[in-house]
């Protein structure tokens, strides 16, 4: 099989992946009484398009970065999980439009997901790791973690907030474009948060730049910006396949070496600004 460039690997991601989210309208979700606290569009129709966009990854190599105000100048920001913004705003500046949170955030208590004012800037985006080939129902039925109890009990404490619940298809996928293009098999866990997050962006923005999912020069074992846990299994993976992630980011990168090496930022052109 020839090894895709970043061109083709860009196009293939376009052709083949598309953000949905559960709307109140969809099976089986729409026969079960707390429906209507689902959105009715879908989040691409609702938000956006964006002319530029930051996605901000939590490495610990965003600490002493400075790239906070560079960070702020784009349309658009999504930030992951507990990640905070107040605090480091020279690191990684202040905007939130979007916050995508794993479904283990939204449960867990250490996270205070129900009462932290952290989760209350910009619109949410919650995804769970869904069984690979399930459909809805069994999904439903099995969460990794209670996503949809969490979901409503949120909607109701926060009913103007935007809130949405990304389609398990979203995550395998992305999944399935890492392991079309990867020589080995890759474990079957869904992608990291840092790369659905970036391909979400890629579907809302006109160009993407994406701070420290490829580590710069300030690479480091210090796991999160905000944490003083040393782990470097945080950059390169255990659970999720996110070195591959990384590998397949790095042949679709539109930027420069040096754009990595010293801002720990890669740019990728957005899906309605290719030409496929
Ligand atoms: O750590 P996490 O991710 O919240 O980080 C968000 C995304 O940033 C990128 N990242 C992070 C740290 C680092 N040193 N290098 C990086 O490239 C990754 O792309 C990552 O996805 C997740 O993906 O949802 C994850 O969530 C945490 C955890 O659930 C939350 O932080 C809440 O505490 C997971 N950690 C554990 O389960 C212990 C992590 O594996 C993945």
């Amino acid at each position: 099989r020839p090894k895709l460039t970043g061109p083709e690997l860009l196009c293939q991601l376009k052709d083949k992946v598309e953000v949905v989210t559960l709307t109140s309208d969809l099976q089986p979700f729409s026969s079960l009484p707390w429906a209507s606290q689902l959105p009715s569009k879908q989040l691409t129709s609702d938000l956006g398009p964006f002319r530029t966009c930051a996605v901000v990854s939590s490495a610990g190599s965003l600490h002493n970065s400075g790239l906070g105000k560079e960070i702020d100048s784009h349309d658009a920001v999504l930030r992951f999980n507990t990640a905070p913004t107040s605090g480091y705003e020279k690191d990684v500046g202040s905007k939130t439009t979007i916050r995508l949170i794993n479904s283990q955030v939204m449960a867990s208590d250490e996270h205070r997901f129900l009462s932290s004012s952290l989760y209350s800037t910009g619109v949410l985006v919650a995804w769970d790791p869904a069984p690979f080939s399930a459909n809805l129902t069994q999904w439903y039925n099995k969460t990794d973690y209670p996503i949809f109890t969490q979901y409503q009990r949120y909607r109701k404490l926060h009913p103007l907030q935007p809130f949405y619940i990304l389609h398990p298809h979203f995550e395998w996928q992305i999944w399935q474009r890492i392991q079309d293009n990867m020589a080995e098999p890759i474990q079957k866990n869904p992608p990291s948060s840092g790369f659905q997050g970036t391909v979400l962006m890629m579907s809302l923005c006109e160009a993407v730049h994406v701070y420290e999912f490829l580590p710069s020069r300030r690479k480091t074992e210090l796991c999160h910006y905000y944490q003083r846990f040393f782990d470097a299994a945080c950059t390169l993976g255990a659970y999720h396949p996110l070195l591959y992630e990384k590998n397949l980011v790095k042949r679709m990168n539109r930027g420069s070496e040096r754009d990595i090496y010293t801002h720990g930022r890669v740019t990728l052109p957005g899906m309605s600004a290719l030409n496929c």
